[in-house]
Order: structure tokens, then C-alpha cells, then sequence
């Protein structure tokens, strides 16, 4: 394959599309908000159209394998024709229209970019979530947003037909799979009888286009919504520069579709550059088959966690260098100078850190020509204006520790979420005067420099993984075991932090062994909840910190668990 690949693509200095890449897609400067846009139009179209008029190299537009010797790869014309078919499927066979809302909990497979640009070509607003939520999630998930559309694998299929008496908003149902099942449309038959013929809708800019759920500190997730304007950072001329995609790169980011972190970097962003979105299927995470992939693969742009880059240097090598990698980033969790430091030492590649959130997409980053500044993030991303302010919004001189903020007023980036779906309480709650406040705390240095503090707030991030602790203390409260719990973060050298548990244990469980109910207790919450949120370390104790109220002190043995008391 990798011989293959090299046949048709040309070394980077052959390029006749190398003019191409400085034409680009349609652009827009960094503040300039067109009226109209739309992804699977401005964007995709486009690259279709080169690819049809010959104006641009041969590689593909997504390049998907699975390990096992499966391959797919589209041109961004095929992949231009089977998005203007799913749209015809949700249109013309289900009967959904713009506005409507459609779950799509697909693992890393080819449909999964289909449904997404398909949504943006019909105005459907879709809500990307992992595969591993749990019933419960998904029944949360459908009926908060009263989902029309569902659009899922074989397993996640069965939970939803337990609880289809319960969400009766949903009428469409689509199933991903080489099976058929009763009550579900064959969404693999569907789209080869379905016509290729698709008028693209005249979106606004400021349109809906998806919704993340994203956890907070006390309630379940919120909907962060998003217009067709978030897909458009990526052709903001500064936010090129960001990794500096050109058309002959294959580019892979290993996020779980679910997140923003895949609809920016391993769909956005490539298509915009006009490059090639490389994705394996990775049911498990798996170091092992990722230095393989890089080996094998001229994957030359990876994008990942840092936790990631921190399992794969677990490995027992001492120096490695992958073929064709060129540029390495990480975003979605703290990056540590001694991760940068150990990558470049073993690998001989720098490791670049860009700062997003479901929220915002990425709001700061170390741009690709720029100097790395081990412990900072990087500078603001245009078209935010970024500063670090106090509690009422007023902006903090350089190296003062304040709230990472991004300006609102007088105008609120188009690339910044429209608000937490039937939620203005929350909303107005993350605006702190002329800003939105990220939740996130931080220092700016005289260079423009933020650095990452923490959080202000008791959320938890896991491996990248943003973790509401009310999410797995409600979990946990459903075993007969636990009269109360308290969970917070805590210190992990590879994953930067985990979820913690202190647990009050009910009478009738305070004989039992110990390691068999931690064991229990994490299978429990597994088995409830989506298992990235379960607590990897758990403490029995007799009481919990309270206030005079009774409120739970999460602060204290947040501290006590950072060694600060
Ligand atoms: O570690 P354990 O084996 O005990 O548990 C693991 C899995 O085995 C288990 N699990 C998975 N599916 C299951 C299941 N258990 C029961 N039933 C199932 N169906 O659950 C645990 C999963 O935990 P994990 O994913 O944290 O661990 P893993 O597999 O070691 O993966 C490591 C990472 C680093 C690959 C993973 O944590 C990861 O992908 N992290 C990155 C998350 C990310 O992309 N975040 C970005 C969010 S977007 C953002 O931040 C905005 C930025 C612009």
C-alpha cells in the first residue's frame, strides 16, 4: 500500500498542485464573516471540482483502513457524490428537513464523514457522540434534544429499540452495518440506489450545523451548538498556518468521531486544506498498531492527545523515526514540556500544542513556523481576541494568573458556539462582560504567550476526556454499595489526570474486601455510563468534607489529592 500510495503521488517537490496550495479553497481573511457558507459547498465542491478539471493531485480525500487489510479510498469527487446521496437519503427516503436534528454515534468508519457532510448539505443539525455511551446517555442525549435522526452501528442499535417507547421524536433510524434489522433502514443498501443528484442548501454562515454534548461540573452534558461558521476557522488564513496543510499531506488525528476535536481535525480541517483525512478504524487503542500505522502509512501530519504521544514513548524504544511524519500536534488535555522534550529526543520531530474547546473549536496554538515555548500553548488563533481576565471581565496585565477569556462584544466570533441548546441560564452564566469565560485559567506573557493553569471549575480531563463529576458520582450512587461520594481529578503521569472516588460505603458492604468492590464498582459504573468515565482510582473513607449546608467540599480533596494540603 505504501509503495502503492507513492506511485501516485508525486514527491512534494514534483507538486504541480504546489500553485494549487497557495490558491486553496476559497478564502476569507481572518475576521471577514461571508454571508453564506457552507462546508460540503465552498468546500468540498470545490476540491471536486479541481480534482475534475485535473488542477490537483491524485490523492484521495479520505483514506480509511482497518488493520485487518480492509481499505477505502474516495477521491474528493466519489466522496462529493456519496454526500449529495446521503443527503438524498435523509431528504427524499426519510424525510427530514433542514433544522431537524440527527444523533450520529458511529465508530471511526467511512460513513461517519458521509453523515456528517450529508447533514451540512441539508441544513439536518447533527449531534456527533462516542460510541461508548450507554443506554442511559443515549436516552438522555435523544430526549434532550428531541432527536429526529439517529444514525448507528448494531450494538448501539439494540439500546435504542429498548427505549423507543421513550423518545418519540425519533422517527428516522439508520442503521451502519453489513446486517440488516428489523425496524432500521439499511443505510449501506440505501445509499447505492440512492441519486447522486443533490442541490446543496444556501446556508447562512450563522445557521445551526452541530450540536456537541459536553460535560459541566454539576447537572449531565449541555448542547453546544454550533453554526455552519465553525467550518469555517479552518480557511481563516492564520488558522492555515496553524499545521500548514497542503494538498499532498495525509494528515491523521486520532480523535473518536464523537468529539470537536474529529469534526475540526480529521475532516475540517484536511478538506479545507484539500489534503487526504487518513483514518483507521482502531476499534481498541492500540500504541502498538499506531507505530505501525505511522510506519507503514506516508501519514506525514498526526494530530492526537498527549496522552496519546505519552503511551506510544511507554514503548520500549529508544529511538525511532517514522518515514514520512513531518508535523506532530496534540490538543484536548494538558501538554507537559518533558512530553515535548522525550518526542523530539526519540522521535526527532517537535511536538506542537493547540488549545480548543467543545465551545470554541481551537482558540490558541503553536503555529507551525512558530517558536515553541515549553509550558505555554501558544498565541490566539484569529478570529479570536484572547485574554486573560479577572471575574468581571476586566483584562489582567501580562504574568497575572486570571480566567482564559475570548472576546464577545462588540461582536461574537462566528466560529464560537451560539449558546448551550434551551439552556440561557448556562449560557449567560459562561459570559463574563466583553467575554466568553473558557472556564480554564491561565497566564499571559509580553509575547502573547497563555499558558494553562487549570481549571476554575471542578471539571475533570482525563486523557482528553472532559468528565463531569456529578456524571460518575450519579453512577455510582445506583450501586447498593455507596451511601455518598465525592469525585475529583488526580495527578496521572500518562494520562495527565484521572477520575478519583472518595466513597462512603453503606453498612452492609463495610466488611467486604476492598480491592473486589473497587474492581466491582468500576465495572458498575462501566456498565452504566460511558467506561472513559470511570473512577481509575478509588478511596473508602468513613465521611466526606461537607459545608454547614451539607454541600460536598470537592475543593478540599481536590487539593489533598494534588498534594497541596
Ligand atoms: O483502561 P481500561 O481498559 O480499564 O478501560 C478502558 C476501556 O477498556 C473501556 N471500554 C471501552 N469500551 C468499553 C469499555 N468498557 C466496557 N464496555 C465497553 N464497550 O473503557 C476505558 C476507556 O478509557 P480510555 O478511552 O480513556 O482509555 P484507553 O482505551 O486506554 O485510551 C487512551 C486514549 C488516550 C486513546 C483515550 O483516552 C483518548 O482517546 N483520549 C483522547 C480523547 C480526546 O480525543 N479528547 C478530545 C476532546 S475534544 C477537545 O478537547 C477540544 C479540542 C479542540
Amino acid at each position: 500500500i505504501h509503495k502503492s500510495f507513492h506511485n501516485i503521488h508525486p514527491a512534494p517537490s514534483q507538486l504541480c498542485c504546489r500553485s494549487l496550495s497557495e490558491v486553496g479553497a476559497p478564502r476569507w481573511n481572518d475576521y471577514e464573516v461571508p454571508e453564506e457558507f457552507n462546508f460540503a459547498s465552498c468546500v468540498l465542491d470545490y476540491w471536486a471540482q479541481m480534482e475534475k478539471e485535473g488542477k490537483r493531485g491524485p490523492n484521495p480525500a479520505l483514506w480509511w483502513v482497518n488493520g485487518q487489510g480492509d481499505e477505502v479510498k474516495w477521491s474528493f469527487r466519489e466522496t462529493a457524490d456519496l454526500t449529495r446521496r446521503t443527503a438524498n437519503i435523509f431528504t427524499q427516503t426519510c424525510g427530514l428537513q433542514q433544522g431537524d436534528l440527527l444523533a450520529l454515534i458511529l465508530p471511526r468508519v467511512p460513513e461517519w464523514w458521509l453523515v456528517a457532510v450529508g447533514c451540512m448539505r441539508t441544513g439536518i443539525i447533527f449531534m456527533p457522540a462516542t460510541v461508548m455511551l450507554k443506554a442511559k446517555d443515549i436516552l438522555y442525549r435523544l430526549q434532550m434534544s428531541k432527536a429526529k435522526g439517529i444514525v448507528t452501528t448494531d450494538t448501539i442499535a439494540s439500546d435504542v429499540d429498548s427505549m423507543a417507547s421513550e423518545c418519540p421524536s425519533l422517527t428516522t433510524k439508520l442503521l451502519v452495518s453489513d446486517h440488516s434489522r428489523e425496524g432500521w433502514l439499511d443505510f449501506r443498501s440505501l445509499i447505492k440506489s440512492a441519486s447522486p443528484e443533490h442541490t446543496c442548501i444556501k446556508s447562512k454562515t450563522v445557521d445551526p450545523m452541530v450540536i456537541f454534548f459536553t460535560s459541566g461540573t454539576t447537572g449531565f452534558p449541555k448542547m453546544a451548538k454550533h453554526c455552519h461558521g465553525l467550518a469555517l476557522q479552518s480557511s481563516f488564513p492564520t488558522s492555515r498556518k496553524i499545521r500548514s496543510l497542503k494538498t499532498s499531506d495525509v494528515s491523521w488525528c486520532l480523535s473518536d468521531p464523537g468529539w470537536i476535536l474529529a469534526t475540526m481535525g480529521a475532516l475540517v480541517e484536511p478538506w479545507t486544506a484539500g489534503c487526504t483525512a487518513f483514518i483507521h478504524h482502531l476499534p481498541q487503542f492500540d500504541t502498538k498498531v499506531i507505530i505501525q500505522a505511522l510506519l507503514k502509512y506516508p501519514i506525514n501530519q498526526f494530530f492526537g492527545a498527549p496522552s496519546i504521544f505519552r503511551m506510544i514513548l511507554q514503548q520500549d524504544f529508544t529511538s525511532i523515526r517514522f518515514p514520512a511524519l513531518e508535523h506532530c500536534c496534540t490538543g484536548g488535555e494538558v501538554l507537559w514540556p518533558k512530553d515535548q522534550e522525550e518526542w523530539k529526543r526519540r522521535t526527532g520531530l517537535p511536538l506542537y500544542d493547540i488549545y480548543g474547546q467543545s465551545e470554541t473549536g481551537i482558540i490558541c496554538a503553536t503555529f507551525r513556523e512558530m517558536k515553541i515555548k515549553p509550558g505555554f500553548l501558544g498565541k490566539a488563533s484569529p478570529p479570536y481576541d484572547v485574554q486573560v481576565i479577572d471575574d468581571k471581565g476586566n483584562i489582567l496585565p501580562p504574568n497575572t494568573e486570571g480566567n482564559i477569556g475570548i472576546r464577545i462584544k462588540p461582536a461574537r466570533p462566528v466560529t464560537l458556539f451560539m449558546g448551550y441548546e434551551g439552556n440561557p441560564e448556562k449560557t449567560a452564566e459562561v459570559e463574563c462582560g466583553d467575554f466568553f469565560n473558557t472556564g480554564d485559567t491561565g497566564m499571559m506573557d509580553e509575547e502573547g504567550y497563555i499558558c494553562f493553569l487549570g481549571r476554575s471549575d471542578d471539571i475533570i480531563n482525563a486523557s482528553g476526556y472532559r468528565i463531569g463529576p456529578a456524571e460518575v458520582e450519579s453512577a455510582l450512587m445506583e450501586h447498593p454499595a455507596v451511601a455518598e461520594s465525592a469525585v475529583v481529578s488526580s495527578p496521572d503521569p500518562i494520562r495527565g489526570e484521572v477520575v478519583k472516588a472518595f466513597i462512603v460505603l453503606t453498612p452492609q458492604f463495610l466488611s467486604h474486601d476492598k480491592d473486589q468492590l473497587t474492581k466491582e464498582l468500576q465495572d458498575h459504573v462501566k456498565s452504566v455510563t460511558a467506561p472513559y468515565k470511570y473512577p481509575r482510582k478509588v478511596e473508602f473513607v468513613p465521611d466526606l468534607p461537607k459545608t454547614i449546608t451539607g454541600k460536598i467540599k470537592r475543593k478540599e480533596l481536590q487539593k489533598k489529592e494534588m498534594g497541596q494540603m
